[in-house]
């Protein structure tokens, strides 16, 4: 959340002193524009009067922009110039493949939706939280369709238990309700994303934030009765006006999220071990076996649950396993072979 109240009508479409900084002498004449959906192969993009037209150089690859991205333009010819540094980028690695799929850039807040029912796994949450603190961005749990559920707050409390001081709100996509409580990070100048599995109901509170209806507003779609698992109703990342201030990215539900080179994301996820790791007498501690370990010492007087550790060892090993590793004699780059 910023203090900075944004005055000019740019400042509310998102930008900020970090970009303008990055427009150098001679790009004066050029037009900051953001990007509001990208296609496979189109990207759309609004300026401050809203929808405008853009022309992209041939051979302009559309996987190379993020919903939230700013670009510069040539105001008198519509063409591209070149997209400005990301402040935040929330990206994932491909199923399987080595390339990053983009989701969102410049946010400042990620709402991470999962249900009050059986689509709410906490292993899946915490590498949503990983992500979210790599990127830099703050994470927000948003739980939806408390009003289906028999007692929404079992749910709320193990959300709570994921990450030091996480903000968890629980609420109906479906109601008004929800742009109030939501309200601390949206409004004027921020921006928000929302990521999650498919059928959580991203795309409904698209809708009720941004007050969208009937032909305007994004599809929505049932989901499987046995798993709650949601039918790829959304297929692209798109930028909305919240009605109170401030901007909305939906994205298409995630299948599988991998982790992998997020070292730092995990020790923010589990800030009280990475805090005892320095205490324990050896540096390279696996916190397993060895003597005179504070992590260990931490379980024995109850401060921290062994559950809790062995959640980051399994983050830990999987993070190894799917980080490209700089190894062989002359340095070359591999990555570590492992069937996903
Ligand atoms: N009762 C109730 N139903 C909800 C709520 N949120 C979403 N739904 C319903 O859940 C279904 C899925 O909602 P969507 O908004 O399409 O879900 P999504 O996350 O956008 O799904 P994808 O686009 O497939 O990733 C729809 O039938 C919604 O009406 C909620 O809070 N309460
Ligand atoms: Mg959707
Ligand atoms: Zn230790």
């Amino acid at each position: 959340m910023t203090t900075n109240t944004p005055t000019s009508p740019l400042e509310r479409l998102g930008w900020s002193a970090f970009f303008a900084e990055q427009v150098e002498p001679g790009e004066e004449n050029l037009v900051p524009r953001r990007v509001s959906s990208v296609h496979r192969a189109r990207i759309d993009v609004i300026d401050v009067t809203g929808p405008v037209e853009i022309e992209f150089p041939p051979n302009t690859s559309t996987a190379e922009f993020a919903v939230g991205d700013w670009v510069l333009a040539n105001p008198l010819t519509n063409m591209l110039v070149r997209r400005l540094d990301r402040k935040t980028v929330f990206q994932r690695r491909t199923e399987g493949g080595h390339g990053q799929q983009l989701a969102a850039a410049n946010i400042d807040t990620l709402f991470i939706a999962t249900s009050c029912n059986a689509d709410f796994n906490v292993g899946r949450l915490e590498r949503y939280l990983i992500m979210a603190n790599q990127a830099g961005t703050t994470p927000v749990i948003v739980l939806t369709k408390a009003d289906t559920a028999e007692d929404a707050s079992v749910y709320e409390v193990q959300a709570r238990a994921l990450q030091r001081d996480l903000p968890v709100v629980t609420l109906n996509a479906k109601s008004a309700d929800a742009v109030d409580l939501l309200k601390p990070w949206c409004g004027p100048g921020q921006t928000v994303a929302l990521v999650g599995s498919s059928g959580v109901g991203k795309s409904t509170l698209v809708n009720t934030l941004a007050g969208l209806a009937s032909d305007d507003a994004q599809k929505t779609g049932g989901i499987r009765e046995k798993d709650a698992k949601g039918r790829h109703t959304t297929t692209a990342r798109s930028l909305h006006p919240i009605a109170g201030g401030g901007w909305v990215i939906d994205t298409p539900g995630i299948r599988t999220l991998y982790v992998s080179d997020i070292t730092d994301g995990i020790d923010t996820l589990f800030a009280e071990i990475t805090e005892l790791a320095p205490l324990c007498r050896f540096r390279d501690c696996t916190h397993a076996h060895e003597p005179g370990c504070a992590v260990q010492a931490a379980i024995a007087s109850g401060d921290l649950s062994a559950e809790r550790l062995e959640r980051w060892r399994s983050m830990q090993t999987e993070n190894r396993a799917r980080t490209p590793v700089v190894s062989g004699p002359k340095g070359n780059k591999t990555v570590r072979k492992k069937k996903y």
